[in-house]
């Protein structure tokens, strides 16, 4: 299987765990797309389901499946979200999430859900988290500059995304700025994510520490299934 494939078989597998009925979550990202087109021919068979979309794209796609969609002002509670990640730590299932930008609405449809499924291919798999992407933090964009020293301070190494021009900041869905902070080796993810939340004009952080469930990984070989290990 070449990455898109695995891809694919990850989110697909995950949608098979859809039931009738069900409230979802929609996360955001290529492999999550891939969970909406799954869903889309499980609707189109009969499935009735409705799904709080996590991005402006993700709602796009839907709408264009013909997913029905549904919001927080409908349901409060979500039964299962579907999403994808940057990286996940093997055995905790703790994520980082973000390189999207969509992870402030992710994170609060995550935790608003009896459970979440996260799908990737294994090269997104990590013994320690910050081994792979940056740390993706969502800032609001007044004083971003005093944002990112406080950051600095906190020792993650703040750099601000761009947009679509160089010199412009990246706008997520919420209106915010992201400052993707290089980190290595986190030993202490709920710590950390404490630590950033604290920050002051710090809106949330791409560390997502026991939302996770499941974790379905596609790799050259075929499926694996990673459950959390139960409290
Ligand atoms: C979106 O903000 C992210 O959290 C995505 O879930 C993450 O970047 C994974 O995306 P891909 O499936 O495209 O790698």
């Amino acid at each position: 299987m070449d990455r898109e494939e695995m891809k694919r078989a990850a989110a697909s597998r995950a949608v098979a765990e859809v039931e009738d009925g069900m409230i979802l979550g929609l996360g955001s990202g290529s492999t999550a797309a891939f969970a909406v087109e799954a869903l889309a021919a499980r609707v189109a068979k009969g499935l009735r389901i409705a799904g709080i979309p996590t991005s402006k794209a993700t709602a796009a796609l839907a709408r264009q499946r013909g997913v029905p969609l549904t919001s927080f002002a409908e349901h409060r509670r979500i039964d299962l979200t579907i999403d994808g990640a940057d990286e996940v730590e093997r055995g905790t299932l703790h994520l980082i999430k973000g390189l999207g930008g969509a992870l402030l609405h992710e994170k609060i449809v995550a935790a608003a859900s009896a459970r979440m499924i996260v799908v990737v291919d294994d090269s997104k798999l990590v013994h320690r988290l910050g081994t792979r992407a940056p740390l993706s933090v969502e800032i609001v964009a007044f004083g971003w500059q005093s944002v990112l020293d406080r950051l600095r301070e906190a020792g993650v190494a703040p750099k601000l995304r761009t947009g679509e021009g160089e010199n412009e900041p990246f706008v997520t869905d919420g209106g915010n700025y992201i400052a993707d902070c290089t980190v290595t080796d986190i030993s202490d993810p709920a710590g950390l994510e404490q630590r950033l939340a604290a920050l002051v004009g710090v809106v949330e952080s791409g560390l997502f520490v026991g939302l996770a469930s499941r974790a379905i990984v596609g790799g050259p070989t075929g499926l694996t299934v990673l459950d959390r290990p139960i409290a």
